[in-house]
Parts: C-alpha cells; structure tokens; sequence
C-alpha cells in the first residue's frame, strides 16, 4: 500500500487536466475521502445497495463490474426484479455528460446483480440505477472517483 501511493499520486497529476474541476467535486463528496458514495434516501419500496466496490477500493479507469443488492425496504430481504435499469455518465464541464453503456445480468445470489460498463475517463463518474416494474420501485445513486 505504502509503495502503490506515490504511483497513484503521479498518475492523478498527470490527468488533472483531464478530469473534474476539483471544486465542482468537493460540493458533492465533500464529507468523504473514500472512492465511491452512495446518496440516501431512496424513495419507492425497494432499496438498491451497492455491494461492491466496496467504499474504500479503488476503481480504475477502464472496464469495471459493479455488484448492486435490491431489498425490500421493508423486510431488508433481497428482492428479485425484472427490470433494472442502469445509467453510467461523467459530468463534463461546459458539456453533454459522457455516457457510458451498462450490462446488467443477475448474480449468483437472488436479488443481486453485476453491472458491467467502461469507466472510459478518470474522474468522477455516476451511477444511477432504478427498478420500475409492477411491483417494486426504487432508484439509487452512486459516485464513483475513478483513477
Ligand atoms: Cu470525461
């Protein structure tokens, strides 16, 4: 650990120019120091909890698997949806948001699902992912600093 950080240090120098005003990203993460957030409340009857990566692990640039869980808000039990849907986009400054695409296939355990999408810039990237069929709703946000 000790030896990655210099290398890491070199790296976000020099794409600074590259990525995010840091101003702009201290207004949404300023409570945090950790790679990725996760935004609460969640409205509807399901949440979607990010599974992994986990706060503290660093995400890198390039191809990237997220592993999100929907319980039912009630039970905290995973739920089973049909439709989840998912949005990968960056905010550009003065710009469209860069987008990304996003496969979602169910995991191994019910109610968990891995995202596969390209974080294709480092900087800081959104993920919003909502589930809207007849039974349950919910919407959730994540940030992720990716390096
Ligand atoms: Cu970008």
């Amino acid at each position: 650990m000790i030896k990655l950080l210099p290398l890491l240090l070199t790296l976000s120098f020099l794409t600074i120019a590259c990525s995010t005003p840091e101003n702009q990203t201290e207004a949404t993460s300023s409570t945090t120091t950790t790679n990725s957030s996760q935004q609460q409340p969640q409205e509807g009857n399901v949440k979607i909890n990010l599974v992994s990566p986990s706060s503290q692990e660093t995400v890198k640039m390039g191809n990237a698997q997220l592993v999100v869980e929907v319980l039912d808000s009630q039970t905290q039990k995973p739920v089973a949806v049909k439709d989840l849907d998912i949005k990968v986009s960056m905010p550009m400054e003065g710009d469209e948001p860069m987008t990304s695409m996003a496969k979602v296939e169910p995991d191994s355990q019910p109610g968990r699902y891995k995202i596969k999408t390209n974080f294709g810039m480092q900087g800081k990237w959104d993920v919003v992912a909502q589930v809207k069929d007849s039974q349950h709703q919910g919407q959730a946000s994540y940030s992720f600093n990716v390096q």
